[in-house]
Protein backbone atom coordinates (compact mmCIF):
# COMPACT_ATOMS: atom_id res chain seq x y z
CA UNK A 1 0.00 0.00 0.00
CA UNK A 2 1.41 3.95 -1.01
CA UNK A 3 2.84 5.74 2.02
CA UNK A 4 -0.07 8.43 0.65
CA UNK A 5 -2.47 6.09 1.18
CA UNK A 6 -1.69 4.80 4.67
CA UNK A 7 -1.00 8.85 6.02
CA UNK A 8 -4.55 9.58 4.34
CA UNK A 9 -6.30 6.85 7.05
CA UNK A 10 -3.82 7.62 9.66
CA UNK A 11 -4.52 11.16 9.63
CA UNK A 12 -8.30 10.78 9.49
CA UNK A 13 -8.56 7.98 11.76
CA UNK A 14 -7.11 9.54 14.44
CA UNK A 15 -10.05 11.99 14.84
CA UNK A 16 -12.27 8.80 15.34
CA UNK A 17 -10.79 7.22 18.45
CA UNK A 18 -12.56 3.57 19.26
CA UNK A 19 -14.88 3.57 22.41
CA UNK A 20 -13.13 1.89 25.17
CA UNK A 21 -14.36 -0.98 26.90
CA UNK A 22 -16.79 -1.88 24.62
CA UNK A 23 -16.61 -5.20 22.35
CA UNK A 24 -18.01 -4.58 19.26
CA UNK A 25 -19.59 -7.18 16.61
CA UNK A 26 -21.14 -7.53 13.20
CA UNK A 27 -24.44 -9.14 14.22
CA UNK A 28 -27.20 -10.09 12.63
CA UNK A 29 -27.94 -6.99 11.75
CA UNK A 30 -24.36 -4.85 11.68
CA UNK A 31 -23.10 -2.74 14.27
CA UNK A 32 -25.60 -1.70 16.88
CA UNK A 33 -24.94 0.11 19.98
CA UNK A 34 -26.36 3.51 21.94
CA UNK A 35 -25.27 5.93 18.94
CA UNK A 36 -22.99 8.18 21.22
CA UNK A 37 -20.54 5.55 21.04
CA UNK A 38 -20.59 4.68 17.68
CA UNK A 39 -19.00 7.25 15.47
CA UNK A 40 -16.02 5.50 15.15
CA UNK A 41 -17.21 2.22 14.17
CA UNK A 42 -19.52 3.95 11.54
CA UNK A 43 -16.07 5.53 10.24
CA UNK A 44 -14.25 2.39 10.11
CA UNK A 45 -17.72 1.18 8.35
CA UNK A 46 -17.09 3.44 5.68
CA UNK A 47 -13.29 1.96 4.74
CA UNK A 48 -14.87 -1.44 4.73
CA UNK A 49 -17.69 -0.37 2.26
CA UNK A 50 -15.15 1.28 0.57
CA UNK A 51 -12.91 -1.66 0.05
CA UNK A 52 -15.83 -3.70 -0.77
CA UNK A 53 -16.65 -1.44 -3.47
CA UNK A 54 -13.06 -1.63 -4.75
CA UNK A 55 -13.48 -5.80 -4.12
CA UNK A 56 -16.36 -6.77 -5.95
CA UNK A 57 -16.09 -3.40 -8.79
CA UNK A 58 -19.71 -2.69 -7.39
CA UNK A 59 -21.79 -0.13 -5.93
CA UNK A 60 -22.18 -1.02 -2.39
CA UNK A 61 -24.79 0.44 0.68
CA UNK A 62 -24.26 1.71 3.16
CA UNK A 63 -27.07 2.39 5.88
CA UNK A 64 -27.11 3.90 9.45
CA UNK A 65 -30.02 2.87 11.55
CA UNK A 66 -30.90 0.89 14.30
CA UNK A 67 -34.48 -0.55 12.56
CA UNK A 68 -37.02 -1.30 16.09
CA UNK A 69 -34.89 -0.43 18.59
CA UNK A 70 -35.05 2.59 21.26
CA UNK A 71 -34.20 6.27 19.53
CA UNK A 72 -30.82 6.60 21.24
CA UNK A 73 -29.38 3.35 19.66
CA UNK A 74 -28.03 3.78 16.19
CA UNK A 75 -26.66 0.98 14.08
CA UNK A 76 -24.74 0.69 10.22
CA UNK A 77 -24.83 -1.99 8.15
CA UNK A 78 -23.37 -2.91 4.20
CA UNK A 79 -25.37 -3.75 1.44
CA UNK A 80 -23.33 -5.74 -1.25
CA UNK A 81 -23.90 -5.57 -4.83
CA UNK A 82 -26.94 -7.78 -5.13
CA UNK A 83 -28.57 -5.75 -2.49
CA UNK A 84 -28.54 -8.30 -0.09
CA UNK A 85 -26.55 -7.97 3.40
CA UNK A 86 -23.02 -7.90 3.54
CA UNK A 87 -20.82 -11.54 2.64
CA UNK A 88 -20.63 -13.16 5.47
CA UNK A 89 -16.79 -13.85 5.01
CA UNK A 90 -16.30 -10.15 5.56
CA UNK A 91 -18.27 -10.26 8.92
CA UNK A 92 -14.78 -10.75 10.73
CA UNK A 93 -12.83 -8.25 9.15
CA UNK A 94 -15.58 -6.09 10.12
CA UNK A 95 -15.45 -6.96 13.61
CA UNK A 96 -11.46 -6.43 13.54
CA UNK A 97 -11.28 -3.07 12.52
CA UNK A 98 -14.16 -1.96 14.74
CA UNK A 99 -12.25 -2.86 17.90
CA UNK A 100 -8.75 -2.13 16.12
CA UNK A 101 -7.55 0.34 19.15
CA UNK A 102 -5.23 2.83 17.50
CA UNK A 103 -4.55 4.28 13.89
CA UNK A 104 -1.52 2.29 13.55
CA UNK A 105 -3.10 -0.76 14.55
CA UNK A 106 -6.09 -0.22 12.24
CA UNK A 107 -3.54 0.57 8.98
CA UNK A 108 -1.73 -2.99 10.10
CA UNK A 109 -5.14 -4.36 9.45
CA UNK A 110 -6.31 -3.33 6.62
CA UNK A 111 -3.10 -3.59 4.61
CA UNK A 112 -3.41 -7.38 5.41
CA UNK A 113 -6.42 -7.83 4.32
CA UNK A 114 -5.89 -5.75 1.62
CA UNK A 115 -2.97 -8.23 0.39
CA UNK A 116 -4.88 -11.21 1.23
CA UNK A 117 -8.44 -10.41 -0.88
CA UNK A 118 -6.06 -8.84 -3.63
CA UNK A 119 -8.08 -5.71 -3.56
CA UNK A 120 -7.12 -3.25 -6.56
CA UNK A 121 -6.81 0.24 -4.56
CA UNK A 122 -6.17 2.89 -7.25
CA UNK A 123 -4.16 6.17 -6.11
CA UNK A 124 -4.77 8.36 -9.81
CA UNK A 125 -7.61 10.05 -8.74
CA UNK A 126 -9.66 7.78 -10.57
CA UNK A 127 -13.32 7.36 -9.36
CA UNK A 128 -13.13 3.42 -8.71
CA UNK A 129 -15.39 2.60 -5.64
CA UNK A 130 -19.04 3.90 -5.27
CA UNK A 131 -20.84 3.94 -1.81
CA UNK A 132 -24.45 4.80 -2.04
CA UNK A 133 -25.57 6.04 1.88
CA UNK A 134 -28.96 6.37 3.71
CA UNK A 135 -30.18 6.92 7.46
CA UNK A 136 -33.54 6.59 8.92
CA UNK A 137 -35.16 9.16 10.90
CA UNK A 138 -33.42 9.01 14.09
CA UNK A 139 -31.38 12.74 15.08
CA UNK A 140 -28.11 11.02 15.55
CA UNK A 141 -28.41 10.02 11.80
CA UNK A 142 -26.89 12.60 10.59
CA UNK A 143 -23.31 13.30 12.57
CA UNK A 144 -22.74 9.24 11.95
CA UNK A 145 -23.44 9.69 7.94
CA UNK A 146 -20.91 12.32 7.73
CA UNK A 147 -18.32 9.81 10.18
CA UNK A 148 -19.23 7.13 6.96
CA UNK A 149 -18.39 9.63 4.69
CA UNK A 150 -14.74 10.09 6.11
CA UNK A 151 -14.24 6.48 6.33
CA UNK A 152 -14.95 6.65 2.43
CA UNK A 153 -12.89 9.75 1.64
CA UNK A 154 -9.93 8.07 3.45
CA UNK A 155 -9.81 5.17 0.41
CA UNK A 156 -8.77 7.15 -2.37
CA UNK A 157 -10.96 6.61 -5.62
CA UNK A 158 -13.78 5.97 -2.91
CA UNK A 159 -17.21 8.31 -3.73
CA UNK A 160 -19.87 8.30 -1.52
CA UNK A 161 -23.76 9.50 -2.80
CA UNK A 162 -26.26 10.67 -0.14
CA UNK A 163 -29.58 9.12 -1.13
CA UNK A 164 -30.46 11.12 1.92
CA UNK A 165 -33.58 10.07 4.67
CA UNK A 166 -34.29 6.42 2.88
CA UNK A 167 -35.74 3.33 4.26
CA UNK A 168 -33.75 0.14 4.72
CA UNK A 169 -35.00 -1.42 2.28
CA UNK A 170 -35.20 1.18 -0.69
CA UNK A 171 -31.10 1.61 0.17
CA UNK A 172 -30.86 -1.60 -0.60
CA UNK A 173 -33.25 -1.73 -3.88
CA UNK A 174 -31.05 1.16 -4.63
CA UNK A 175 -27.96 -0.92 -4.78
CA UNK A 176 -29.11 -3.42 -6.30
CA UNK A 177 -30.55 -1.53 -9.16
CA UNK A 178 -27.84 0.92 -9.96
CA UNK A 179 -25.60 -2.93 -10.20
CA UNK A 180 -28.07 -4.00 -13.19
CA UNK A 181 -27.90 -0.95 -14.71
CA UNK A 182 -30.98 0.26 -13.94
CA UNK A 183 -32.06 4.07 -12.56
CA UNK A 184 -31.75 4.15 -8.97
CA UNK A 185 -33.19 7.00 -7.86
CA UNK A 186 -36.46 7.18 -5.13
CA UNK A 187 -38.83 8.21 -7.80
CA UNK A 188 -37.35 5.26 -9.28
CA UNK A 189 -38.05 2.88 -6.41
CA UNK A 190 -42.05 4.42 -5.88
CA UNK A 191 -42.41 4.09 -9.62
CA UNK A 192 -41.32 1.00 -10.04
CA UNK A 193 -43.96 -0.57 -6.86
CA UNK A 194 -46.79 1.52 -7.82
CA UNK A 195 -46.81 0.33 -11.59
CA UNK A 196 -46.27 -3.06 -10.46
CA UNK A 197 -49.10 -2.54 -8.07
CA UNK A 198 -51.39 -0.97 -10.62
CA UNK A 199 -50.95 -3.59 -13.08
CA UNK A 200 -51.45 -6.64 -11.00
CA UNK A 201 -54.88 -5.04 -9.61
CA UNK A 202 -55.75 -4.47 -13.50
CA UNK A 203 -55.63 -8.21 -13.65
CA UNK A 204 -58.09 -8.90 -10.70
CA UNK A 205 -60.76 -11.26 -11.67
CA UNK A 206 -64.65 -9.34 -10.93
CA UNK A 207 -66.43 -10.99 -8.32
CA UNK A 208 -69.63 -9.67 -7.28
CA UNK A 209 -69.01 -11.22 -3.44
CA UNK A 210 -65.53 -8.70 -3.17
CA UNK A 211 -65.11 -6.85 -0.82
CA UNK A 212 -65.72 -3.15 -2.78
CA UNK A 213 -62.98 -0.72 -2.68
CA UNK A 214 -64.15 2.41 -0.67
CA UNK A 215 -66.16 0.01 1.67
CA UNK A 216 -62.47 -1.07 3.15
CA UNK A 217 -60.26 0.79 5.00
CA UNK A 218 -56.59 0.20 5.59
CA UNK A 219 -54.75 2.29 8.67
CA UNK A 220 -51.01 1.98 9.19
CA UNK A 221 -49.10 2.65 11.61
CA UNK A 222 -45.87 3.86 10.66
CA UNK A 223 -43.74 3.28 13.90
CA UNK A 224 -43.49 7.31 14.11
CA UNK A 225 -39.75 6.38 11.69
CA UNK A 226 -39.03 6.77 7.85
CA UNK A 227 -41.68 4.39 6.90
CA UNK A 228 -44.10 7.20 7.87
CA UNK A 229 -43.24 9.71 5.31
CA UNK A 230 -42.48 6.82 2.62
CA UNK A 231 -45.53 5.43 2.88
CA UNK A 232 -47.16 9.22 2.27
CA UNK A 233 -45.30 9.51 -0.81
CA UNK A 234 -46.25 6.42 -2.19
CA UNK A 235 -49.86 7.03 -1.27
CA UNK A 236 -49.63 9.91 -3.33
CA UNK A 237 -48.58 7.98 -6.44
CA UNK A 238 -51.72 4.98 -6.02
CA UNK A 239 -54.55 7.89 -5.72
CA UNK A 240 -57.24 6.56 -4.77
CA UNK A 241 -56.00 3.42 -2.58
CA UNK A 242 -58.01 3.88 1.02
CA UNK A 243 -55.19 4.11 3.58
CA UNK A 244 -54.66 6.25 6.35
CA UNK A 245 -51.12 6.61 7.71
CA UNK A 246 -50.85 7.11 11.78
CA UNK A 247 -47.60 7.59 13.77
CA UNK A 248 -46.54 8.90 10.77
CA UNK A 249 -42.94 10.66 13.22
CA UNK A 250 -43.78 13.67 11.29
CA UNK A 251 -44.27 16.82 12.84
CA UNK A 252 -42.70 16.00 16.20
CA UNK A 253 -45.18 13.51 16.19
CA UNK A 254 -44.97 10.57 19.20
CA UNK A 255 -41.61 8.92 19.63
CA UNK A 256 -40.06 6.43 17.51
CA UNK A 257 -40.20 2.87 18.35
CA UNK A 258 -41.82 3.82 21.53
CA UNK A 259 -45.20 1.55 22.12
CA UNK A 260 -45.78 1.58 18.71
CA UNK A 261 -44.34 -0.22 15.08
CA UNK A 262 -43.96 -3.58 13.84
CA UNK A 263 -41.69 -5.03 16.87
CA UNK A 264 -43.80 -4.21 19.40
CA UNK A 265 -47.13 -5.14 17.86
CA UNK A 266 -45.88 -8.42 17.13
CA UNK A 267 -43.76 -9.30 20.44
CA UNK A 268 -46.83 -7.86 22.89
CA UNK A 269 -50.05 -8.18 20.37
CA UNK A 270 -51.33 -5.43 21.92
CA UNK A 271 -52.26 -2.51 19.93
CA UNK A 272 -49.59 0.50 19.26
CA UNK A 273 -50.66 3.52 20.60
CA UNK A 274 -53.00 5.56 18.42
CA UNK A 275 -55.42 2.63 18.09
CA UNK A 276 -58.36 1.81 19.75
CA UNK A 277 -62.01 0.70 20.17
CA UNK A 278 -62.45 2.91 17.43
CA UNK A 279 -60.33 0.78 14.96
CA UNK A 280 -62.35 -2.52 15.79
CA UNK A 281 -62.60 -4.62 12.53
CA UNK A 282 -66.24 -5.34 11.31
CA UNK A 283 -65.75 -8.80 9.56
CA UNK A 284 -69.96 -8.31 7.71
CA UNK A 285 -69.47 -8.78 4.12
CA UNK A 286 -68.96 -5.37 2.93
CA UNK A 287 -67.55 -3.29 5.61
CA UNK A 288 -63.44 -4.19 6.88
CA UNK A 289 -60.85 -2.62 8.46
CA UNK A 290 -57.53 -3.93 8.56
CA UNK A 291 -54.34 -2.38 10.14
CA UNK A 292 -50.50 -2.69 9.94
CA UNK A 293 -47.65 -1.82 11.73
CA UNK A 294 -44.19 -1.29 10.01
CA UNK A 295 -41.14 -1.02 12.11
CA UNK A 296 -38.62 1.98 12.59
CA UNK A 297 -36.72 1.68 9.44
CA UNK A 298 -39.75 0.00 7.09
CA UNK A 299 -38.26 -3.37 6.13
CA UNK A 300 -40.69 -4.99 8.76
CA UNK A 301 -44.67 -5.76 8.48
CA UNK A 302 -47.16 -7.04 10.28
CA UNK A 303 -50.87 -6.82 10.02
CA UNK A 304 -53.58 -6.63 12.61
CA UNK A 305 -57.37 -6.51 13.37
CA UNK A 306 -57.98 -4.59 16.76
CA UNK A 307 -60.29 -7.41 19.17
CA UNK A 308 -63.78 -6.20 19.82
CA UNK A 309 -64.08 -6.94 23.12
CA UNK A 310 -60.80 -5.44 24.72
CA UNK A 311 -59.64 -2.18 23.82
CA UNK A 312 -55.70 -3.49 23.47
CA UNK A 313 -55.60 -6.96 22.77
CA UNK A 314 -55.54 -7.64 19.31
CA UNK A 315 -55.55 -10.66 16.91
CA UNK A 316 -51.95 -10.63 15.13
CA UNK A 317 -51.85 -11.61 11.23
CA UNK A 318 -47.34 -12.27 11.66
CA UNK A 319 -44.84 -12.94 8.77
CA UNK A 320 -45.55 -16.52 9.36
CA UNK A 321 -49.23 -15.63 8.00
CA UNK A 322 -47.36 -13.16 5.05
CA UNK A 323 -45.16 -16.17 3.82
CA UNK A 324 -48.63 -18.29 4.03
CA UNK A 325 -50.28 -15.85 1.35
CA UNK A 326 -47.52 -15.41 -0.89
CA UNK A 327 -46.98 -19.53 -1.20
CA UNK A 328 -50.92 -19.91 -1.67
CA UNK A 329 -50.98 -17.12 -4.78
CA UNK A 330 -47.67 -18.47 -6.58
CA UNK A 331 -49.08 -21.67 -6.16
CA UNK A 332 -52.10 -21.16 -7.57
CA UNK A 333 -50.86 -18.83 -10.74
CA UNK A 334 -48.07 -21.65 -11.28
CA UNK A 335 -50.65 -24.00 -10.79
CA UNK A 336 -53.07 -21.71 -13.58
CA UNK A 337 -49.66 -21.65 -16.03
CA UNK A 338 -48.55 -25.56 -15.72
CA UNK A 339 -52.03 -27.02 -15.15
CA UNK A 340 -53.94 -29.71 -16.48
CA UNK A 341 -55.80 -27.19 -19.00
CA UNK A 342 -53.18 -25.35 -19.61
CA UNK A 343 -52.17 -25.27 -23.28
CA UNK A 344 -48.32 -26.90 -23.29
CA UNK A 345 -45.91 -23.92 -24.54
CA UNK A 346 -42.37 -23.97 -24.48
CA UNK A 347 -40.81 -26.95 -22.87
CA UNK A 348 -41.88 -28.40 -19.46
CA UNK A 349 -39.49 -26.52 -17.10
CA UNK A 350 -40.38 -27.16 -13.35
CA UNK A 351 -39.54 -24.02 -11.35
CA UNK A 352 -38.70 -25.58 -7.47
CA UNK A 353 -40.88 -23.31 -5.12
CA UNK A 354 -38.90 -23.54 -1.62
CA UNK A 355 -40.22 -22.02 1.87
CA UNK A 356 -37.75 -20.45 4.35
CA UNK A 357 -38.59 -19.99 8.16
CA UNK A 358 -36.56 -19.84 11.38
CA UNK A 359 -37.10 -21.53 14.75
CA UNK A 360 -39.18 -18.43 15.56
CA UNK A 361 -41.97 -19.75 12.72
CA UNK A 362 -45.33 -21.22 14.75
CA UNK A 363 -45.30 -24.58 14.63
CA UNK A 364 -49.15 -24.39 13.06
CA UNK A 365 -47.36 -22.64 10.37
CA UNK A 366 -44.89 -24.78 9.42
CA UNK A 367 -47.20 -27.65 9.30
CA UNK A 368 -49.58 -26.04 7.44
CA UNK A 369 -47.01 -24.86 4.79
CA UNK A 370 -46.23 -28.78 5.27
CA UNK A 371 -49.45 -29.76 4.51
CA UNK A 372 -49.96 -27.41 1.26
CA UNK A 373 -47.04 -29.66 -0.27
CA UNK A 374 -44.51 -26.96 0.16
CA UNK A 375 -40.57 -27.74 0.62
CA UNK A 376 -40.24 -25.72 4.08
CA UNK A 377 -36.34 -25.37 5.47
CA UNK A 378 -35.28 -24.19 8.74
CA UNK A 379 -32.55 -21.47 8.94
CA UNK A 380 -30.84 -20.06 11.65
CA UNK A 381 -32.15 -16.40 12.88
CA UNK A 382 -31.13 -13.34 10.66
CA UNK A 383 -31.91 -12.14 6.96
CA UNK A 384 -28.20 -13.06 5.66
CA UNK A 385 -29.12 -16.96 6.48
CA UNK A 386 -32.60 -16.88 5.12
CA UNK A 387 -31.84 -14.71 2.00
CA UNK A 388 -29.07 -17.71 1.12
CA UNK A 389 -31.62 -20.14 1.11
CA UNK A 390 -34.21 -18.82 -0.82
CA UNK A 391 -32.17 -17.89 -3.07
CA UNK A 392 -31.33 -21.11 -4.04
CA UNK A 393 -34.82 -22.01 -5.28
CA UNK A 394 -36.55 -20.89 -8.35
CA UNK A 395 -39.13 -19.00 -6.28
CA UNK A 396 -37.76 -18.71 -2.85
CA UNK A 397 -40.30 -17.51 -0.42
CA UNK A 398 -38.54 -16.46 3.02
CA UNK A 399 -40.30 -14.57 5.95
CA UNK A 400 -39.28 -14.09 9.76
CA UNK A 401 -42.30 -14.27 11.95
CA UNK A 402 -41.61 -10.62 13.57
CA UNK A 403 -42.52 -9.28 9.50
CA UNK A 404 -39.39 -9.28 7.60
CA UNK A 405 -39.31 -11.66 4.32
CA UNK A 406 -39.46 -11.20 0.47
CA UNK A 407 -39.79 -13.71 -2.60
CA UNK A 408 -36.57 -14.57 -4.69
CA UNK A 409 -36.70 -15.43 -8.12
CA UNK A 410 -34.29 -16.98 -10.10
CA UNK A 411 -32.97 -15.91 -13.12
CA UNK A 412 -34.12 -18.97 -15.11
CA UNK A 413 -37.21 -18.68 -13.63
CA UNK A 414 -37.86 -15.00 -15.05
CA UNK A 415 -36.57 -16.30 -18.39
CA UNK A 416 -38.90 -18.96 -18.59
CA UNK A 417 -41.66 -16.79 -17.76
CA UNK A 418 -41.13 -13.96 -19.70
CA UNK A 419 -41.27 -16.41 -22.61
CA UNK A 420 -43.98 -17.93 -21.62
CA UNK A 421 -45.98 -14.80 -21.15
CA UNK A 422 -44.01 -13.79 -25.08
CA UNK A 423 -45.73 -16.99 -26.74
CA UNK A 424 -49.26 -17.01 -24.69
CA UNK A 425 -49.37 -13.34 -25.53
CA UNK A 426 -49.65 -14.69 -29.67
CA UNK A 427 -50.99 -18.02 -28.89
CA UNK A 428 -53.87 -17.46 -26.42
CA UNK A 429 -53.80 -13.44 -24.93
CA UNK A 430 -56.42 -12.85 -22.82
CA UNK A 431 -56.37 -16.56 -21.36
CA UNK A 432 -56.46 -17.51 -17.75
CA UNK A 433 -52.82 -18.66 -17.93
CA UNK A 434 -51.54 -15.63 -20.16
CA UNK A 435 -52.97 -13.52 -16.55
CA UNK A 436 -51.27 -15.91 -14.17
CA UNK A 437 -47.90 -15.26 -16.59
CA UNK A 438 -48.65 -11.49 -16.28
CA UNK A 439 -49.66 -11.51 -12.46
CA UNK A 440 -46.15 -13.50 -11.79
CA UNK A 441 -44.35 -10.99 -13.96
CA UNK A 442 -46.14 -7.94 -11.70
CA UNK A 443 -44.92 -9.65 -8.47
CA UNK A 444 -41.13 -10.09 -9.49
CA UNK A 445 -40.99 -6.14 -10.08
CA UNK A 446 -43.44 -5.40 -6.83
CA UNK A 447 -41.59 -7.33 -4.57
CA UNK A 448 -38.09 -6.20 -3.28
CA UNK A 449 -36.18 -9.11 -4.11
CA UNK A 450 -33.11 -6.93 -2.34
CA UNK A 451 -34.72 -7.55 0.93
CA UNK A 452 -37.75 -7.71 3.03
CA UNK A 453 -39.40 -4.04 2.71
CA UNK A 454 -42.72 -3.09 4.32
CA UNK A 455 -44.00 -0.96 1.72
CA UNK A 456 -43.65 -3.44 -1.43
CA UNK A 457 -44.68 -6.32 0.94
CA UNK A 458 -48.11 -3.84 1.83
CA UNK A 459 -49.12 -3.68 -1.72
CA UNK A 460 -48.36 -7.37 -2.21
CA UNK A 461 -51.03 -8.18 0.69
CA UNK A 462 -53.48 -5.52 -0.33
CA UNK A 463 -53.20 -7.01 -3.87
CA UNK A 464 -53.48 -10.39 -3.66
CA UNK A 465 -56.32 -9.77 -0.54
CA UNK A 466 -57.94 -8.19 -3.52
CA UNK A 467 -57.16 -10.92 -5.75
CA UNK A 468 -58.53 -13.87 -3.29
CA UNK A 469 -61.19 -11.84 -2.82
CA UNK A 470 -60.44 -12.21 0.98
CA UNK A 471 -60.65 -9.95 3.95
CA UNK A 472 -58.37 -10.28 7.26
CA UNK A 473 -60.52 -12.31 9.28
CA UNK A 474 -60.21 -15.10 6.21
CA UNK A 475 -56.91 -14.20 5.65
CA UNK A 476 -56.13 -14.87 9.53
CA UNK A 477 -58.32 -17.69 9.67
CA UNK A 478 -55.90 -20.02 7.44
CA UNK A 479 -54.54 -21.50 10.53
CA UNK A 480 -55.00 -21.33 13.90
CA UNK A 481 -51.43 -19.90 15.94
CA UNK A 482 -50.17 -22.01 18.61
CA UNK A 483 -50.05 -19.74 22.03
CA UNK A 484 -46.61 -18.63 22.29
CA UNK A 485 -44.23 -16.57 24.61
CA UNK A 486 -41.43 -15.25 24.18
CA UNK A 487 -38.88 -14.07 26.94
CA UNK A 488 -35.50 -12.20 27.34
CA UNK A 489 -33.21 -13.27 29.74
CA UNK A 490 -30.05 -10.72 31.20
CA UNK A 491 -26.95 -13.17 31.58
CA UNK A 492 -22.84 -11.89 32.13
CA UNK A 493 -21.82 -13.59 28.99
CA UNK A 494 -24.52 -14.54 25.79
CA UNK A 495 -21.58 -15.60 23.90
CA UNK A 496 -21.47 -18.59 25.86
CA UNK A 497 -25.03 -19.85 24.30
CA UNK A 498 -23.89 -22.11 21.66
CA UNK A 499 -26.03 -23.65 19.43
CA UNK A 500 -27.31 -26.15 16.29
CA UNK A 501 -29.95 -27.11 14.24
CA UNK A 502 -30.83 -23.69 12.89
CA UNK A 503 -30.67 -22.98 16.29
CA UNK A 504 -33.15 -25.31 18.03
CA UNK A 505 -30.72 -27.18 20.48
CA UNK A 506 -27.80 -26.06 22.76
CA UNK A 507 -24.68 -27.51 22.76
CA UNK A 508 -23.21 -25.23 25.16
CA UNK A 509 -23.84 -24.60 28.28
CA UNK A 510 -23.62 -28.51 29.00
CA UNK A 511 -26.73 -29.91 30.40
CA UNK A 512 -29.19 -27.55 29.57
CA UNK A 513 -30.55 -28.83 26.60
CA UNK A 514 -31.37 -32.06 28.09
CA UNK A 515 -33.24 -29.50 31.53
CA UNK A 516 -35.23 -28.07 28.21
CA UNK A 517 -36.12 -31.16 27.06
CA UNK A 518 -37.48 -31.80 30.30
CA UNK A 519 -39.83 -28.89 30.32
CA UNK A 520 -40.73 -29.10 26.87
CA UNK A 521 -42.33 -32.79 27.65
CA UNK A 522 -44.58 -31.41 30.06
CA UNK A 523 -46.54 -29.94 27.76
CA UNK A 524 -49.08 -30.60 25.25
CA UNK A 525 -47.39 -29.76 21.86
CA UNK A 526 -44.86 -28.18 23.46
CA UNK A 527 -41.46 -26.30 21.83
CA UNK A 528 -38.60 -24.16 23.37
CA UNK A 529 -35.67 -22.78 22.47
CA UNK A 530 -32.79 -20.76 23.36
CA UNK A 531 -30.73 -18.72 21.67
CA UNK A 532 -27.94 -15.49 22.27
CA UNK A 533 -29.73 -12.14 20.50
CA UNK A 534 -27.47 -10.62 17.31
CA UNK A 535 -29.02 -7.29 18.22
CA UNK A 536 -29.22 -7.24 22.17
CA UNK A 537 -27.18 -8.20 25.03
CA UNK A 538 -29.26 -11.10 25.82
CA UNK A 539 -30.45 -14.36 25.49
CA UNK A 540 -33.66 -14.91 24.02
CA UNK A 541 -36.22 -17.32 25.53
CA UNK A 542 -39.14 -18.97 22.92
CA UNK A 543 -41.90 -21.25 23.73
CA UNK A 544 -45.48 -22.72 22.11
CA UNK A 545 -47.96 -25.09 23.49
CA UNK A 546 -51.48 -25.77 23.13
CA UNK A 547 -52.68 -23.24 25.71
CA UNK A 548 -51.11 -19.81 26.55
CA UNK A 549 -50.60 -20.57 30.06
CA UNK A 550 -48.74 -23.22 29.27
CA UNK A 551 -46.60 -21.68 26.74
CA UNK A 552 -46.12 -18.77 29.46
CA UNK A 553 -45.06 -21.03 31.86
CA UNK A 554 -42.96 -23.17 29.70
CA UNK A 555 -40.75 -19.85 29.11
CA UNK A 556 -40.75 -19.37 32.37
CA UNK A 557 -39.42 -22.18 33.63
CA UNK A 558 -36.57 -22.48 30.41
CA UNK A 559 -36.11 -18.86 31.28
CA UNK A 560 -35.35 -19.98 34.88
CA UNK A 561 -32.65 -22.66 33.53
CA UNK A 562 -31.26 -19.92 31.68
CA UNK A 563 -30.76 -18.08 34.94
CA UNK A 564 -29.27 -20.70 36.72
CA UNK A 565 -27.01 -22.24 33.81
CA UNK A 566 -25.83 -18.79 33.05
CA UNK A 567 -25.51 -16.34 35.85
CA UNK A 568 -25.01 -18.73 38.82
P1 LIG B 1 -31.96 -10.94 17.38
O1 LIG B 1 -31.81 -9.81 18.32
O2 LIG B 1 -30.68 -11.59 16.92
O3 LIG B 1 -32.97 -11.94 17.88
C1 LIG B 1 -33.73 -9.57 15.88
C2 LIG B 1 -34.81 -10.45 15.33
C3 LIG B 1 -34.31 -11.07 14.03
C4 LIG B 1 -33.87 -9.99 13.04
C5 LIG B 1 -32.91 -9.03 13.72
C6 LIG B 1 -32.53 -7.86 12.87
C7 LIG B 1 -36.41 -11.78 16.59
C8 LIG B 1 -36.62 -12.92 17.53
N1 LIG B 1 -35.15 -11.54 16.25
O4 LIG B 1 -32.56 -10.35 16.02
O5 LIG B 1 -35.31 -11.86 13.50
O6 LIG B 1 -34.98 -9.34 12.50
O7 LIG B 1 -33.44 -8.54 14.97
O8 LIG B 1 -33.39 -6.79 12.94
O9 LIG B 1 -37.38 -11.17 16.15
ZN1 LIG C 1 -36.08 -3.02 10.64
Amino acid sequence: MKEEQKSLILKISSQYPPPQGVKLSYGTAGFREDASILVSTVYRVGILAALRSLKTQSVIGLMITASHNKVNDNGVKIADPSGGMLTQDWEPFADRLANAQDPQNLIELIVEFVEKENIPLHWDGMRSAEILLGRDTRPSGESLLQAAKQGIDSIIGAVSVDMGIVTTPQLHWMVRARNQGMKATEFDYFQQISDSFRCFMGLIPTKSDQVSEGADKLIVDCANGVGGEKLIALKKMLNGKAMEVRNSGLEGEGELNERVGADFVQKEKVVPLGFGTEDVGISILLSELRCASLDGDADRLVYFTVASNNTSRIDLVDGDKMLSLFAIFIKDQIGILKGEGAKKTTNNYEPRLGVVQTAYANGASTDYLKNLGLEVVLTPTGVKYLHEKAAQYDIGIYFEANGHGTILFSQSFLSWLEAENKELSSTSKGSEEQKAALRLLAVTKLINQAVGDALSGLLMVEAILKHMGWSIHKWSELYQDLPSRMLKVIVKDRTAVVTTNAETEVVKPTGIQDAINAEIAKCSRGRSFIRPSGTEDIIRVYAEASTQEAADSLANSVAKLVDQFLNS
